[in-house]
């Protein structure tokens, strides 16, 4: 987005003074059982913003009971699909009225810029309500023509109590992400949101009440993951988990959820995405392009194109040309209009960041640009490119989840292909060109679970998103995101004669 768009649009956003912080469980605002807090900050100004409610196992308990109750005994999934679909619309209108408001607090918690949260994270999050709750009434199953004097027909059933835990980078779309397809299909649900990210989501936890859903179909609980997330994703009455964040923890999920029964899971990971540029791009085109695909949301997306493969025609000029771009970032504060690039989380993700920048010094990268801390307060890491990235070095390996962009250069289309899926992720990838057959080639040839060809990070409801190899299990969105909250059932009748 460019400065003079963002200023002309949304003028300066505000700072909203967050007003809730207590657990929801079971349609309630409580307080935790054990009465700890933990607070969160403005990753701006390294300020607190607010103490909030920190839930722990006790809490987990007293959420899947009551998100256990209401799917075994509630009005949700017996009441007509349609009616349903009428709350989750509702749900949905109540989210798009409070966009400026939840934009704010979106910002205020992670340090995205307020305008981008408004015109990219609120809508998503309208934009997948509205779609899920379209497909209330439209999950139907099939009769099955069977041998035998026998009616036999399937049904899709919800898969049950689901056990949700988001991560920090877009913590409105990724609650509105699990939310969506648990709700439309009659489950119930125990969100555990980021402990970095806790305030949109109570807020939009809020307004799930007010569009009118059952006590403990939707409960909201604020806490750390070794506590809180592990005992969601370990506790015997919930049927299924879906987990988005870190690799690692996603490995130790698939280890551990299945110690009390054998739950479903589905896994959204990291990535080390590649994008390609050809040799018949427009350059500015493809530099501003690829640079999008990397620098959006401060980096801290898990599809980031954050592996830039460049054709060696045209690498020279666009090496050259790369690092004009990205000087021209305006880094700031998230509710100052003029600012594209926010802080990072916290001060965790700024080390990290940094210790990768290192790495790259170290181990023979070009650094074309940034390559530090942005200024001493709040966690502002220059937008950083490095040229001349061989495939075995540590930045073009590891996820490194901030503005840190590395440009390798390939020669052939066969070659590129298989440098790309020399990865053990396998969430995205990327490809500018104006020439057809390499665009069906190259996107045949990659191994990702989403191929962007001329454009980036176009997320859209009805879109299927996950990873291919150690980037996920399973897709979120659109109809397949759907599977992963049913079960299927058979019913064979007996028929009284076999004339039908
Ligand atoms: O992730 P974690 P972190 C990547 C990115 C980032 C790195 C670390 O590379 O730098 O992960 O980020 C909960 N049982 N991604 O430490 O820990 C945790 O409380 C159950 C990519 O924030 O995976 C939070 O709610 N839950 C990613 C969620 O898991 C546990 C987005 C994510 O946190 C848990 C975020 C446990 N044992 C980070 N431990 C993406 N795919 O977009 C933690 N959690």
């Amino acid at each position: 987005l460019s400065k003079q768009f963002i200023k002309r649009t949304f003028g300066t956003a505000i700072p909203v003074q967050p007003r809730l912080t207590q657990l929801l469980i079971d349609g309630k605002f409580v307080n935790s059982v054990s009465g700890k807090t933990f607070d969160t900050f403005n990753p701006s100004t390294e300020e607190k913003i607010i103490s909030v409610q920190e839930a722990d196992k006790h809490d987990v308990d007293k959420a899947v009971n009551a998100a256990r109750k209401a799917f075994d005994e509630g009005p949700w999934r017996r009441m007509a699909a349609s009616e349903r679909g009428k709350i989750m619309y509702r749900f949905a209108d109540l989210v798009e009225k409070h966009t400026d408001e939840l934009a704010n607090l979106e910002a205020l918690d992670n340090g995205k810029p307020a305008a981008i949260a408004k015109i990219a994270d609120i809508p998503l999050v309208v934009n997948t309500l509205r779609y899920y709750a379209g497909w209330t009434d439209k999950i139907h199953g099939k009769t099955i023509p069977v041998n035998g004097p026998y009616f036999a027909y399937t049904k899709e059933e919800p898969v049950g109590v689901c056990g949700q835990i988001i991560p920090w980078n877009f913590p409105a779309a990724m609650l509105a992400w699990k939310l969506g397809p648990a709700l439309a299909t009659g489950c119930t649900t125990v969100v555990k949101t980021a402990e970095q990210t806790p305030l949109s989501a109570l807020r939009i936890g809020e307004l799930a009440m007010e569009a009118g859903f059952p006590n403990g179909v939707i409960n909201i609980l604020s806490g750390y993951g070794p506590t809180a997330g592990q005992a969601l994703a370990q506790h015997h009455l919930v049927d299924k988990v879906a987990f988005t964040g870190s690799t690692e923890v996603g490995y130790e999920i698939m280890k551990t959820a299945h110690k009390h029964n054998l739950k479903r899971i589905t896994l959204e990971l990291g990535g080390k995405s590649a994008n390609i540029v050809m040799d018949d791009a427009d350059i500015d085109f493809a530099i501003a392009q690829s640079q999008f695909a990397l620098f959006f949301n401060q980096g801290q997306c898990c599809i980031a194109g954050s592996r830039l493969f460049v054709h060696e025609k045209i690498y020279d000029t666009f090496v050259n040309r790369a690092a004009e771009l990205a000087k021209k970032t305006v880094i700031g504060n998230q509710f100052d209009p003029n600012t594209q690039q926010g802080p990072q989380v916290n001060q965790e993700q700024l080390t990290k960041i940094l210790g990768f920048i290192e790495s790259g010094k170290k181990e023979g990268a070009k650094l074309l640009t940034g390559g530090k801390r942005h200024g001493n307060k709040g966690f502002f890491v220059e937008p950083t490119i490095f040229a001349d990235v061989q495939d075995n070095m540590t930045i073009a390996k590891e996820e490194i989840f901030g503005p840190v962009l590395s440009i390798l250069k390939f020669k052939t289309v066969d070659e590129v292909i298989q440098r790309a899926n020399n990865s053990a992720y396998g969430l995205g990838a990327g490809l500018v060109t104006n020439n057809m057959d390499n665009a069906i080639k190259i996107s045949n040839g990659l191994r990702a679970g989403t191929v962007y060809v001329n454009c980036y990070d176009v997320f859209d409801a009805a879109a299927p998103f996950g990873g291919f190899k150690d980037s996920g299990l399973g897709r979120e969105l659109g109809e397949a995101g759907l599977r992963n909250y049913l079960e299927s059932k058979t019913v064979i009748i007996k028929r009284p004669d076999d004339s039908l």
